[in-house]
């Protein structure tokens, strides 16, 4: 595919998306293909302080699954309309660190909201902009908090971070489930290899799909 596409990352915590994003860029770059690296919560000037409240404001410890779930749908809205759809018509490669995968997951499956608001507001949010392919790293959810741990050096846990081994365990069982009602979109791989044998398999199945 020569024109612009979005793939998003999906993933729980410490999964190693941010780590395959960027071993994804290298190899993209290396063919002369120009990309857009970005994430969410955040990614804009107005996503980014929605991150902040989400994850460190002192208030947000009241923050209800309902106000949750508008606040990464507005940070999303915004994200798509100001980065990813000119970036994508500009002929770029959008690499995205989460996208509404997160909000079916996180607040639909393990906070438990209703499966219909959750699809109806991330479909408002995204308008047409659904991902032309998901990468799930997938990882039992010790590894990964283990992992996410040991990496902020037992610094304090963000409001997301504090969460039981249950929730990140349905989180997980959550992506696999989409996964396979979803296959022609997703793409799971095991995340508990190494970095190098997860970034040839992501390549491998980008090349299949994209022929970059
Ligand atoms: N959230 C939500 O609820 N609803 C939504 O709609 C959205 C998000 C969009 C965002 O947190 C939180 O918001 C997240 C979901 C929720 N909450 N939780 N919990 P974030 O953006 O701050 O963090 P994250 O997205 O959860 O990811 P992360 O913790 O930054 O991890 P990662 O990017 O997946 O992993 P990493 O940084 O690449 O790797 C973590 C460490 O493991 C690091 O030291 C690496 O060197 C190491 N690593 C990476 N790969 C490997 C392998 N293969 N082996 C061994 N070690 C590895």
């Amino acid at each position: 595919m020569k024109g612009g596409f979005l793939i998003s990352f999906e993933g729980s915590e410490g999964s190693g998306k941010t780590t395959q994003i960027a071993l994804l860029e290298d190899r993209l770059s290396a063919t002369g293909r120009k990309c857009l690296l970005t994430r969410e919560p955040g990614g804009t000037p107005i996503g980014e302080k929605i991150r902040h409240l989400l994850k460190f404001d002192e208030d947000a410890t009241a923050m209800c699954p309902e106000t949750e779930l508008l606040l990464f749908a507005a940070s999303r809205a915004q994200l798509v309309r100001e980065l990813i759809d000119p970036a994508i018509s500009e002929g770029k490669i959008v690499l995205c660190d989460r996208y509404l995968d997160s909000t079916t997951v996180y607040q639909g499956v393990a906070r438990q909201i209703s499966a219909d608001p959750v699809q109806m507001i991330n479909h408002f949010a995204v308008g047409n902009r659904v991902p032309d392919l998901t990468v799930i790293i997938d990882v039992p959810a010790n590894i990964g908090l283990t992992r996410a741990r040991q990496r902020s050096n037992g610094g304090d846990a963000d409001r997301m971070e504090q969460e039981s081994i249950d929730f990140y365990e349905r989180v997980r069982e959550g992506y696999l489930l989409l996964a396979r009602s979803l296959p022609e979109r997703f793409f799971v791989v095991d995340g508990a290899q190494e970095p190098d044998v997860i970034s040839e398999l992501i390549w491998a199945e980008i090349k299949r799909r994209f022929g970059v």
